[in-house]
C-alpha cells in the first residue's frame, strides 16, 4: 500500500466500524460492541479527520459510567449480538450502581484521560475544546476516583483488577499462576462465541476461559458490591501495565484539571501514593524487572512480559531501572529488539518485529497466540512513549517504523506475529487503524 492508501484505507476501517456515529467497534465482527481502551484509543485516531465523531466516541464511554465511577470495559450500546457474554450474562442490572445502558461488570485501563489531553492538544486552545474538556472532567475524575477508592484493597490507592480482562492483556502468561490457584466449581453453561470468526489456534484456552467464566459468575452473585469483589474475587492482583496507564492518565487529567479551572490536589494525592508503593510491589531488583502482583497468593507473579517496559510510560521508573529493563529490551533470548537495525530486520533471537508481548525465553511464549508473543499495535504505542520520555529516541523510532511498516505490509490485523509479521486475530481493525494515524502525525 502507498502511503495515501494507507491513510485513506485507515480512515474507511475506522468508518465501517462506526456504529450509528456513538461507538465504533473494534472490529468488523468478532466485537461488535464498545471496548473501553479501544474507544479511547479510536478517538484519538478519529480527531485526526473528525473532531466531532472523536467528541462522540468519548461521549459513548462515558454514556456508560456507572452510579459509582467506573466506565466499564464493554459498552452494549445496541443491546445484545453473537458476542460472548451477553448482557444477560453478566446480570449487571441486578447492581445498584449499574447505569440504564447494558454494560459489562468491570473495567479495562484508562487510556482516556490521556487520549482526551491529546485530542485537545492536537486542536490547539479552541473554544469547543475548551467546553468539551470541561464537559468530561467530572467523568474523568470521578472514573479516577473510582479506581483508587473502590479499587484499592490495600490502602496504596493503587487499584486491584478482579479479572485478566481488565488488564487488557487476557491471556498473558503473567496471569497464569493467579489461574492456578483458581478451582472452578458449578460453572454456569455457556457458549464461546470468538472462536467463530477468529481460529481457536490464536485465542485463549479452554482452561482461560473457563475461569473468566467462573469470575463473571462470582461478581454476579455479589451484585458488583465493591467490598464483596475484593473479598471474594479468585482473582485481585496489582498489575504493572495498568498501573502505569493510570498514573498517566492521573498527570494528564491534572492538565486537564488546569485547563478548565478545577482543583488538582487530590489526583497529586494519588499520584504521590502511586510512586511511594509502586517499586515495593512491583520492582524485582535482583532481575531488573517489574512484576505484577498477586493480592490473593500475596507474592509476586515472576513472568518477563513486555509490561515490564510499562513504568517508563508514566515517569515512575528512575534512570538505573530504565537502563536495566534496556538489557532485556536488547537480549536476543528475550525481547531481540535492536533499534541499530533497519525495521524487518531478523535478530539474533529469531524476531523480526518488536515488541513481542512476552519474553522469547518465557516457556508459555508462543508466537500467534494472542497476548502469548505476537506484537501488538496498542501496547508497541504505550511503550513507544515511555521509551520517548526517558530520552531512548532511537527505540522509540524503531517501534514506530515496526508498526507502520506492519500495518503498511500486512494490513490492519489485531497483533502479528514478531517472527515474520504476518497478520492474526481479526481483520479490518480499528485499533491498527487509529494508531496509524496517531504515529504517523506524532
Ligand atoms: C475481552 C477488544 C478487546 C481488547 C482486549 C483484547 C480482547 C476481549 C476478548 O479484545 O479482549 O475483553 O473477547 O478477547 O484482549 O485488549 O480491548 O479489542
Amino acid at each position: 500500500m502507498t502511503l495515501s492508501d494507507t491513510y485513506h484505507r485507515a480512515i474507511a476501517i475506522l468508518r465501517t466500524n462506526d456504529v450509528n456515529g456513538i461507538f465504533t467497534k473494534p472490529g468488523p465482527r468478532q466485537y461488535p460492541h464498545s471496548w473501553n481502551w479501544d474507544s479511547a484509543t479510536v478517538a484519538l485516531g478519529l480527531a485526526h479527520f473528525d473532531l466531532p465523531r472523536a467528541m462522540a466516541e468519548v461521549r459513548g464511554l462515558i454514556a456508560g459510567q456507572w452510579h459509582d465511577g467506573m466506565i466499564p470495559h464493554v459498552i452494549y450500546h445496541t443491546g445484545p449480538s453473537d458476542y460472548f457474554p451477553d448482557p444477560d450474562f453478566w446480570q449487571t442490572n441486578n447492581s445498584r450502581h449499574a447505569p440504564s445502558v447494558q454494560t459489562s461488570g468491570i473495567t479495562q485501563p484508562p487510556l482516556l484521560a490521556t487520549m482526551v489531553r491529546k485530542i485537545a492538544e492536537l486542536t490547539g486552545d479552541t473554544a469547543e475544546i475548551k467546553q468539551f474538556l470541561s464537559e468530561v472532567y467530572p467523568a474523568l475524575w470521578r472514573w479516577h476516583h473510582w479506581m483508587h477508592t473502590a479499587r484499592d484493597a490495600d490502602g496504596s490507592g493503587m487499584c486491584c483488577l478482579i479479572h485478566p480482562w481488565e488488564s487488557g492483556t487476557d491471556d498473558s502468561p503473567r496471569w497464569l499462576k493467579a489461574f492456578e490457584r483458581i478451582h472452578p466449581t458449578n460453572v454456569p453453561p455457556y457458549q464461546r462465541k470468538d472462536t467463530v470468526h477468529v481460529n481457536a489456534i490464536f485465542r485463549p484456552t479452554k482452561h482461560e476461559y473457563e475461569r473468566y467464566v467462573h469470575l463473571i459468575d462470582v461478581f454476579r452473585r455479589n451484585n458488583y458490591e465493591h467490598d464483596q469483589l475484593l473479598t471474594h474475587s479468585p482473582f485481585l492482583a496489582q498489575d504493572v501495565l495498568f498501573s502505569s496507564i493510570l498514573q498517566r492518565a492521573d498527570e494528564d487529567l491534572i492538565w486537564i484539571a488546569t485547563k478548565t479551572s478545577n482543583t488538582s490536589d487530590q489526583i497529586a494525592a494519588w499520584m504521590r501514593q502511586t510512586r511511594q508503593y509502586f517499586d515495593a510491589r512491583h520492582w524485582d531488583a535482583e532481575r531488573g524487572l517489574y512484576f505484577d502482583y498477586d493480592m490473593r497468593a500475596g507474592c509476586r507473579l515472576e513472568v518477563n512480559t513486555a509490561m515490564t517496559f510499562a513504568p517508563l510510560y508514566a515517569g515512575l521508573a528512575s534512570r538505573e531501572q530504565a537502563e536495566r529493563l534496556l538489557t532485556h529490551l536488547h537480549n536476543p533470548n528475550e525481547y531481540d529488539f535492536d533499534p541499530a537495525t533497519p525495521t524487518g530486520s531478523l535478530g539474533a533471537g529469531g524476531l523480526r518485529y518488536g515488541i513481542s508481548t512476552t519474553a522469547r525465553n518465557e516457556p508459555e511464549w508462543q508466537a500467534q497466540r494472542y497476548w502469548r508473543g505476537p506484537a501488538w499495535p496498542i501496547l508497541n504505542w504505550v511503550l513507544a512513549q515511555g521509551f520517548r520520555r526517558y530520552g531512548y529516541e532511537s527505540i522509540y523510532q524503531k517501534i514506530k517504523q515496526d508498526t507502520l511498516a506492519l500495518i503498511e505490509k500486512t494490513g490492519f490485523y489485531e497483533y502479528y506475529d514478531p517472527r515474520d509479521g504476518s497478520g492474526c486475530g481479526s481483520i479490518d481493525f480499528s485499533w491498527p487503524a487509529a494508531l496509524w494515524l496517531i504515529f504517523k502525525r506524532e
